[in-house]
Parts: structure tokens; C-alpha cells; sequence
């Protein structure tokens, strides 16, 4: 097999939560692209027909399912459906909100509407997916860091606090399931032109900052991000586990 066939995706099934919009469209995208069949997925159902109805009219392999990957319940029952639809070979847990207060002014319900979204789900779909991966021997889980692994800024310490988790449950996970075939990383975006970012892109000050603070000098674009996705879900990054591949133009490696 050449070194750019361990990167094809052909008959690989892959579910990525939060795909119809922003990182998880751009990754479901490339998936889809390396030849995956691609379960796109989000809570409400208009934005998920028009991410389907996208992809599918570009020619890729889509389907989707519509679900809270905050509700253990309604997980469990997604990855039953899509199961008996034909075994999952990739995840990638990509769903996350952002919200931005001082962490003295923070109100409870966004912080437990944060963790839930960005750390509970990862651990509700992550367990239900590899007891079915388990069995085969066989797969690949993504999940979506932030350089907010690593540092923080001030009015993000909850969004940071769970990155911080989401990279460790990533380690954790390669430990436990490494052993019966399953991979598990994580890929760690730098400050990426998204909807979850507006704000930030549109500041000006802020901008300049955040180029500033980036060897590369430049905010990530959507398009820097699927190529990183397609690697770890792929053979080629077959002796890789528990990694988290930081795609920030370096920002994480610059005072
Ligand atoms: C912020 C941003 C970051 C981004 C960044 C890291 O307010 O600082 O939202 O938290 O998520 O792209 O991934």
C-alpha cells in the first residue's frame, strides 16, 4: 500500500457530532472527501438537513441523525440506530459552545450548559460508541481540544477548563481502549475564522493580537483543519494514540 493510500478513507463509516456548522462541517467535509461515509449530526434538525443537503449535492457520502449528544439517553440511542445502519470505524466528537463572562460573574446554568456540551458529551458518545468498537477491534476517536488545553485568556476559564478535560479524557481513553484496537487523539485548533469566534474576528484590537501571537501570523481557516482530521482517522496515523495535534500556526509554542 503506498504512503497516500493509508490516508483513504473508502468504506469507512464515521459519525462527527456538531458537524452542520463551523469545524465540524469542514471536518465532516474532508472525511466524506478521503471517501468516508460520513453521519453528520446536530440537535436541531433545519441546520442539519442543510449541511446533508450540501455534501450531498457536492457528490459525498452523507446521512445524518439528529440528537442531544447532551443526553446520555438519547446518545445511546443514536449509536444504536446508526449502528444497525452499519458499524462506526471513526468518531470525532466535535461538538462545543463557547461563552465568554469573568469567571466571578459566570452564572451556574451556563457553566453547567458549557461542561455539558463540551466534556459530558464527549464521555456519553465516546463510551457508547467504543462498546461497539470494542468488540471489532477496531477504530479511530477524534476529539476536538483548543489550545485552551494548553493556556487560557481571561472570560474563557470555563470554556478552557473544559478543553483542559477534554485533552486528559483524550490520554485516559487511548489508555483504556488502546489496548483492544481503538486509537484515541485530539486535535487542538488555534484561534479559527468561525461562528463560534465572530466576535473576536470582527475586533480589530483583538485581531491584530491574535496574528500577532501566531508565528504564522494569521487566524486558521476552516480549510487547515480536515487534512489533520483525515490523517488521525486514517491508517496513517495508525501507531498514533493519545496525541493532541495542535493545528494553531504555533500559537502554543510562542511566549
Ligand atoms: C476565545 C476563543 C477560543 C477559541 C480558540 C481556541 O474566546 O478565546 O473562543 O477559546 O476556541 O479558537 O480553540
Amino acid at each position: 500500500m503506498s504512503v497516500i493510500d493509508t490516508f483513504r478513507l473508502n468504506g469507512r463509516r464515521a459519525l462527527v457530532t456538531g458537524s452542520s456548522m463551523g469545524i465540524g462541517f469542514a471536518i465532516a467535509q474532508a472525511l466524506a472527501s478521503a471517501g468516508a461515509h460520513v453521519v453528520l449530526n446536530a440537535r436541531t434538525r433545519t441546520r442539519l438537513d442543510q449541511a446533508h443537503d450540501q455534501l450531498a449535492a457536492q457528490g459525498l457520502a452523507v446521512s445524518s441523525q439528529c440528537f442531544d449528544v447532551t443526553d446520555a439517553n438519547a446518545v445511546r440511542e443514536a449509536i444504536a440506530h446508526i449502528e444497525d445502519q452499519g458499524p462506526l470505524d471513526i468518531l470525532v466528537n466535535n461538538a462545543g459552545i463557547q461563552i465568554r463572562a469573568p469567571l466571578d460573574q459566570f452564572a451556574d446554568d451556563d457553566w453547567r450548559r458549557l461542561m455539558a456540551t463540551n466534556l459530558d458529551s464527549v464521555y456519553y458518545v465516546s463510551k457508547a460508541v467504543a462498546q461497539r468498537m470494542l468488540p471489532r477491534q477496531r477504530g479511530s476517536i477524534i476529539n476536538l481540544c483548543s489550545v485552551m488545553s494548553e493556556v487560557s485568556r481571561p472570560t474563557v476559564a470555563p470554556y478552557t477548563a473544559s478543553k483542559g478535560g477534554v485533552k486528559m479524557l483524550t490520554k485516559a481513553m487511548a489508555n483504556d481502549w488502546g489496548p483492544h484496537g481503538i486509537r484515541v487523539n485530539g486535535i487542538g485548533p488555534g484561534f479559527f475564522k468561525t461562528e463560534l469566534n465572530e466576535k473576536l474576528v470582527n475586533d480589530p484590537k483583538f485581531s491584530a493580537w491574535i496574528e500577532g501571537r501566531t508565528p504564522s501570523r494569521r487566524w486558521g481557516e476552516l480549510e487547515d483543519l480536515g487534512p489533520a482530521a483525515v490523517y488521525l482517522a486514517s491508517d496513517a496515523s495508525r501507531f498514533v494514540n493519545g496525541h493532541v495535534l495542535y493545528v494553531d500556526g504555533g500559537l502554543t509554542a510562542a511566549l
